[in-house]
């Protein structure tokens, strides 16, 4: 299919994004099996850019189908799994795309490319989920200037703004949320002494760097004892390694360990096993997670991890939506976050408040895994 007239998109795209601020806030909801997000797209289009979009979007080539260039991350957790799967079999030829699929192993020059790509392909829209968050203004401006829209899924793109637009996680306040979930079950355990290592993930994720500012608020606000922090880069086999030098190094001086994803846990599991470290439920160390993937929940069900922070992966369906709205003239939101429930091991808390990264304070429910709860985990 031909090239829309991107300058239109753009156009409505900055309207409704000047008009909604910073978008729709994130949402506590029981529901993990769908794609939880809040409205990815608005049927409130402007009828002159609906009449521009719509007469060019009807320059449509033989096969009828909207070409689309995903550059995903990698394949290194079960999120991303989880998240490829979303994507692909929401931009089907069934739904009318023909997509082509690029996993970038986690390499950002490797996904610059794929980009680039796609671009002299002149696909009809490019979704990218960024490996890091900076670096992307040039290659923006390629796309902008070849009149392709980019829609970025999950991490953010902090360095540019020629994006139509992006769905995805606050992961500012997960790291929030798993601080005061922190400190509120320490409280209500007795235990008067974090002393605390770290296991972030890949350096210069926007997940990395939202998690990291979020539960670090809580360690200088609180006085914790950070003891160290080191990257797992969001794999399993990070986690172990990472972890079998911190039970090396740190001989029986830790009693919190947080992860930055169940993958990452795995690993720090093992090693901790492997040392005779006790972990989990009645364990000496307060294990911590992010995710909530199924696997990551069969494990705060058997008491390993304390407590899974949800990150959303369900991102296909919002992408579909947000091509379909474009292709219809409609105007979509430049920012639509997840919403993403809590998950613990333990009926200590019903809840935790906090003033999350818009300024609100918030109280969310905490929600005790059972086997249902693993069952409709992605
Ligand atoms: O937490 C991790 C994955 O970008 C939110 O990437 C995502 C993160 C997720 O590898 O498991």
């Amino acid at each position: 299919m031909k090239k829309k007239v991107f300058a239109s998109i753009m156009a409505a795209a900055l309207a409704v994004s000047m008009l909604a601020g910073c978008g729709s806030s994130s949402q506590t909801t029981e529901d993990t099996g769908s794609a939880a997000s809040e409205t990815a797209a608005t049927d409130t289009a402007d009828t002159s850019e609906a009449a521009d979009t719509t007469a060019d979007a009807s320059d449509s080539s033989d096969d009828g189908l909207i070409t689309v260039g995903f550059a995903q991350v990698g394949h290194e957790s079960d999120w991303r799994t989880a998240s490829t799967n979303s994507v692909q079999s929401a931009l089907s030829e069934e739904n009318g795309i023909d997509l082509q699929f690029v996993d970038c192993d986690n390499d950002s020059a490797a996904q610059l490319e794929a980009v680039r790509n796609f671009i002299s392909q002149d696909v009809d829209y490019i979704v990218i989920d960024p490996i890091v968050s900076t670096g992307w203004d040039t290659v923006l401006t390629e796309a902008e200037d070849a009149g392709i829209p980019v829609i970025v899924i999950d991490r953010t793109i902090d360095d540019s703004d020629k994006y139509v637009s992006w769905v995805g996680s606050e992961f500012t306040n997960e790291g929030l949320a798993a601080g005061a979930w922190l400190k509120a079950y320490a409280e209500a355990k007795g235990i008067d002494e974090l002393n605390i290592l770290e296991i972030t993930g890949t350096t210069g994720s926007s997940a990395e760097i939202g998690r990291t500012t979020g539960f670090h608020k809580y360690v200088e606000d609180n006085g914790w004892n950070l003891i160290d922090s080191q990257t797992g880069d969001f794999t399993q086999e990070g986690g172990q390694s990472v972890m079998e030098s911190y039970c090396k190094s740190y001989d029986g001086q830790f009693n919190v360990v947080i992860c930055q994803n169940d993958n990452e846990a795995f690993g720090a599991i093992d090693a901790m096993k492997a040392a005779g470290v006790s972990y989990g439920v009645g364990g000496d160390v307060i294990l911590i997670s992010f995710d909530a993937c199924k696997a990551g929940l069969t494990d705060v069900l058997a008491g390993q991890i304390n407590a899974d922070f949800q990150c959303n992966p369900l991102q296909g369906p919002d992408c579909l939506n947000i091509i379909k709205t474009l292709e219809a003239g409609g105007e979509v939101e430049k920012q639509t976050f997840m919403a993403e429930p809590w998950y613990v091991a333990e009926d200590t808390l019903p809840n935790i408040s906090y003033t999350n990264n818009a300024g609100e304070d918030v109280t969310e429910d905490l929600i005790v895994v059972d086997q249902a709860v693993v069952d409709g985990a992605y």
